[in-house]
């Protein structure tokens, strides 16, 4: 095999366990492995070059971003070449003709947001993973976060690719152009590919208004429908609307007692909705009006300043990492049609309970989407049996088994509840047509081959 070595420069191939470790354990500690060496090339060709070496010898290649992702895909799987894309950082110029910018796949989120803000622009996609994910990762899970109620997943912000593909060919649409109806949608294609199709090295995304008024409200109801059925009201009377998340009772209190943070209101609620607005001009009173002709609200908080809206977005953003504090939970991202999801969170918990009576859910999410993060703690050993209840479940809603965080290696076999066997046929042919001898992210998506 021609020496990783000789194309990355012998610094950046990496064996020494002491230096691999944090590449070979996921975020959630849930997922490891052991890679045969960790490469780090610094641009296109450099990935080309170690593609190309690892296809002639038949080396398979798992490929990381920054290591943020919840469903194991970018864990190496025991004697593969884990291809990290951090080193590939270079961030152009803002065109601000075009409201567009090209960066390297290892650039952060926080990083191509605050470059979009610096040049008076704003990226469409958030979430709180911001400064170690990238934007490679990104594209390449099709994530979603806070954001997608206003500017939808990361594939919608997608204008360019650079890509490797499994031999080590390189496809380069980089010219930014909206319209392009010259045959299949290869960029499309690529996102939400987690890796199996190409490695993606560079990404050119569209950049949208920065609107630095802003207003927060936190809204407590008594159940999940009444949550549910302020939504089609707040979108009507908000075009500023740029975000709606769902958190419970047994969040909140994970997030106070990690956080120390207050309680919100005098009493505790059943279900909370927090809704931002942003806009040109302070939003503030438009919300206060939405949040006063909505009927089911049962106690209601504004921020119209930016230490109060990131204390009310702190009971939200931090249940990710107050769940971690508390274990290791079995994580499952669904979704179903939002008419379903009362039903769902109804039926969850005694779901749950049917497989571990003293399991603890936690659920939150994007509930414009009908996307919940169903966390289950205290599933011992049960977790693939406590997966499967909630999966099944959330089929039997017509639900997607991965909303935003992908299939990665831990939801492959669930896959056919989501998917048609036509449409996993489909799939893998695609697969088979650009990595027949299936060398890159085996094990995600679908089955390990060998
Ligand atoms: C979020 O929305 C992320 O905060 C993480 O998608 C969800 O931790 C999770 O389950
Ligand atoms: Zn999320």
């Amino acid at each position: 095999m021609t020496s990783l070595a000789d194309i990355v420069g012998a610094e950046h191939v990496l064996t020494d366990p002491d230096l691999t470790a944090s590449y070979e354990t996921d975020w959630t500690q849930r997922f490891t492995g052991k890679a045969r060496c960790v490469v780090r090339p610094a641009s296109t060709e450099e990935v080309a070059a170690v593609v190309r070496a690892c296809a002639a010898d038949g080396v398979r290649v798992t490929v990381q971003g920054g290591n943020t992702g919840l469903v194991g895909g970018g864990v190496p799987l025991g004697d593969d070449v884990l291809l990290s894309l951090t080193r590939l950082t270079t961030v152009g110029e803002v065109d601000p003709a075009s409201a567009q910018v090209t960066v390297g796949a290892g650039v952060t989120l926080a990083t191509l947001q605050s470059l979009a803000r610096d040049a008076g622009f704003d990226f469409g996609v958030d979430l709180a993973a911001r400064d170690s994910a990238t934007v490679g990762g990104l594209v390449a899970t099709n994530a979603g976060g806070i954001r997608v109620v206003r500017y939808g997943s990361m594939r919608q912000q997608v204008v360019g690719l650079t890509a490797v593909l499994p031999d080590g060919s390189v496809i380069r649409r980089m010219a930014g152009l909206e319209k392009d109806g010259t045959g299949y949608d290869l960029m499309g294609l690529l996102a939400g590919s987690e890796g199996t199709l190409a490695v993606i090295t560079e990404v050119r995304v569209r950049l949208v208004p920065r609107y630095r008024a802003r207003a927060v409200a936190l809204l407590a109801f008594s159940s999940t429908k009444a949550a549910v059925d302020v939504l089609p009201g707040l979108r009507a009377s908000l075009p500023s609307l740029a975000a709606a998340e769902l958190f419970y009772a047994p969040g909140l209190a994970l997030v106070r007692k990690h956080g120390g943070l207050p309680a919100p209101f005098p009493e505790e609620h059943e279900a909370y909705l927090l809704v931002e607005c942003a806009d040109l001009a302070d939003p503030t009173a438009q919300l206060v009006a939405a949040v006063e002709s909505a009927h089911g609200l049962v106690d209601a908080r504004i921020a119209d300043d930016p230490a109060g809206q990131r204390a009310l977005w702190a009971y939200r953003e931090t249940h990710t990492e107050s769940i971690s504090a508390e274990g290791v939970p079995v994580k499952l991202d669904v979704s179903v049609p939002l008419t379903s999801l009362p039903a769902l969170v109804e039926r969850l918990g005694p779901t749950i309970a049917g497989v571990v009576q003293t399991a603890r859910p936690i659920v939150f999410g994007h509930v414009n989407e009908g996307n919940l993060h169903v966390n289950v703690l205290d599933a011992g050993e049960l977790a693939e049996e406590v997966t499967d209840a909630v999966l099944r479940l959330v089929a039997s809603f017509d639900g997607s088994i991965s909303s935003e965080h992908g299939v990665g290696r831990a939801k492959v076999p669930w896959l056919a509840l989501s998917r048609t066997p036509v449409e996993i046929e489909a799939m893998r042919a695609i697969k088979t047509a650009l990595d027949p001898a299936g060398l890159l992210n085996p094990g995600v998506l679908f089955p390990r081959a060998r």
